[in-house]
């Protein structure tokens, strides 16, 4: 899909780039874990899973590489640093993570939505890093996109109308292209990327294989998060400088495997869904 591969296979090349900003996604870079890699990836998440109490899942597990330096090494890979700095440019944070997977011939499924219309974040500069621990393909339910849609600015969502989206917001049918939807078909140990205003989502896993994806989120420094709807938010500088100091800054976690014991907010669970009528300007 993505002819063009940079001489150095840790930087993005002007191709790479070009594909991003015009279809607002990007697949078909090298592998970040080799297959002992994948394995470590995949012992570790067993781990975090003993932390959760009774009646929680993994969407329980969000923001934890604030107190997971297991997550935390993986956000700050530097494979990883080196592509999305391609994207935002030199100076960048990260801010969140969490797990979308699916068991097995399971029903839950990820409602078509734009990330950006969750978060309380302004201008939108913000970059998702979606790794693979397991492979994800059309059988057990890739994460799909409509590629160029981040180009045509934010559609209102409405309420989840099925109960088995994970997401509780989601687009109205016929408000987008849905025939146009690609999958992002990677292995495990590969990541693709995503904008934050690309819509996006993921149907059941109709496959006897789980499919486990970490998201990791990363904004320029010049964005600012709206704190009266997400009081918990927490950056940590990733590459350069941070010249605007708009954000708080979070504490790097010492313990392996950790809870964190708060809920960070979006825009819906703060029960905020105007912000985006006051949002300030946007770039
Ligand atoms: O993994 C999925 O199916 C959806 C992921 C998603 O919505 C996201 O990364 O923002």
């Amino acid at each position: 899909m993505i002819a063009e591969m940079s001489q150095d296979k840790r930087r993005l090349s002007e191709g790479q780039k070009k594909f991003y900003r015009e279809n607002g996604y990007l697949i078909g870079l090298p592998p970040i874990y080799d297959a002992q890699g994948v394995k470590a990836l995949n012992e570790g998440y067993q781990e975090l899973l003993k932390l959760l109490k009774a009646g929680e899942d993994d969407k329980e597990i969000r923001e934890w590489h604030e107190s997971s330096s297991f997550l935390y090494d993986i956000c700050t890979n530097p494979r990883i640093l080196d592509y999305v700095e391609g994207l935002l440019g030199p100076n960048f944070y990260l801010w969140a993570s969490n797990f979308f997977s699916k068991a097995p011939q399971t029903k839950s499924k990820v409602g078509w939505h734009q990330d950006a219309y969750y978060w309380p974040l302004s201008p939108h500069n913000t970059v998702t890093v979606w790794l693979a621990f397991t492979d994800s393909d059309e059988d057990n339910s890739a994460m799909q996109v409509i590629p160029r849609s981040h180009l045509g600015g934010l559609i209102t969502h409405k309420r989840a109308s099925e109960t088995d989206s994970v997401l509780t917001l989601e687009l109205e049918r016929g408000t987008f292209r849905e025939d146009e939807a690609v999958s992002l078909v990677v292995k495990a140990g590969h990541i693709s990327i995503h904008d934050d205003r690309i819509i996006h989502g993921s149907s059941p896993n109709r496959s006897d294989r789980w499919r486990i994806g970490f998201t990791i989120r990363y904004s320029g420094t010049n964005v600012k998060c709206d704190l009266s709807v997400n009081p918990h938010f927490k950056t940590y500088l990733m590459r350069g400088i941070d010249e605007y100091k708009l954000n708080p800054v979070g504490t790097i976690p010492t313990a392996r495997y950790g809870r964190l014991e708060r809920k960070h907010l979006s825009i819906e669970e703060a029960k905020r869904e105007d912000w985006h009528e006051k949002e300030p300007s946007q770039v």
